[in-house]
């Protein structure tokens, strides 16, 4: 448990005493795309269907636009407040090249996302660059989500299934998504017949899991730990995209190795916690531009 307690006062909740909670390594380490900062240090985000302002002052947390019924149902698990960071950082902090990172990420959490919204926008990922994704995305919900007004401004739910499955595919290539509109509406399709039954999915081991979800087209194993690792719990997951390659060359093994034989290295050597050292990677990778 991460925080120790949490109080509703007016359109907001607080969490008092918050550890592992940085604003900047939860929302800007790769894992999310629709979470934004604001003028003010805040973040404002759409999830699960609620708009949300969160803002980190001292050690505490403050959710606005959210009262205590939305935390229990949503945002305790959505950050994954349960756990404790520590545990992990310190485990990880053993391997003394994985140190370095932790501590530059020391404030992330893995966000625990909707499975549909992010199987749409990991295939939108594929080969895309994070801004783009982030337009693309934000397209889709504007497109077929629903509306929600805060501060004066107007904000786009990711749309439902139902929502989403009016899509044609001249429609969704229109929305900045590029070769992958097929493999969008493939999938929409799929999950909406109940071909393929995310919950389903989400109940697998991880080895399953992530064989179920590359069953998509447009999905392979990268953007499929991905999805897993975001939106199921699979914690063994180990995501390796160029930066996490780097990060791997650089610091464990010699140039040159391929992509299927980097995960297989990291997950025999973080297991578990795989998940965790893969976020670390890149968000130190990335923000450090880290070039073999
Ligand atoms: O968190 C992420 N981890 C990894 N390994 N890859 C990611 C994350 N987030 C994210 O967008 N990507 C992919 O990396 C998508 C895209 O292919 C590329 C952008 O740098």
């Amino acid at each position: 448990m991460d925080f120790k307690e949490v109080l509703e006062v007016d359109d907001k909740v607080i969490l008092k005493d918050v550890k592992n909670f940085e604003l900047k390594d939860i929302f800007d380490c790769g894992q999310c795309f629709r979470w934004n900062e604001t003028v003010n240090n805040t973040y404002i985000g759409v999830a699960f269907r609620k708009v949300v302002e969160v803002e980190k002052s001292g050690n505490d947390v403050i959710i606005h636009n959210a009262n205590l019924n939305d935390f229990n149902t949503i945002w305790c698990d959505y950050f994954d407040l349960k756990r404790d960071y520590s545990e992990i950082k310190k485990e990880l902090s053993k391997d003394e090249i994985l140190r370095k990172s932790v501590e530059f990420g020391e404030g992330i959490r893995l966000l625990k996302q909707d499975p549909f919204e992010i199987v749409i926008s990991f295939i939108t990922s594929a080969n895309n660059r994070i801004p783009m994704i982030k337009r693309a995305i934000n397209n889709i919900s504007k497109e077929y989500g629903d509306s929600i007004e805060y501060k004066g401004n107007t904000y786009y739910t990711f749309p439902t299934i139902d929502q989403f499955k009016k899509a044609t595919l001249e429609e969704v290539e229109a929305l900045g998504v590029g070769f992958r509109a097929k493999y969008i509406i493939d999938a929409v399709e799929k999950i909406s017949n109940n071909i393929y039954n995310l919950e389903e999915i989400k109940s697998l081991n991880d080895d399953e899991c992530h064989e179920a979800l590359k069953q998509f087209n447009g999905i392979g194993p990268k953007v499929s730990d991905c999805i897993m690792l975001f939106s199921m719990q699979k914690y063994s997951a180990f995501p390796v995209d160029v930066w996490v390659k780097r990060a791997m060359q650089y610091f464990y093994v010699a140039p040159d190795v391929s992509l299927p034989k980097i995960r297989i290295f990291a997950r025999d050597k973080f297991g578990e916690l795989a998940g965790f050292a893969q976020q670390y990677l890149f968000y130190y990778a990335r923000e450090n531009k880290i070039i073999t």
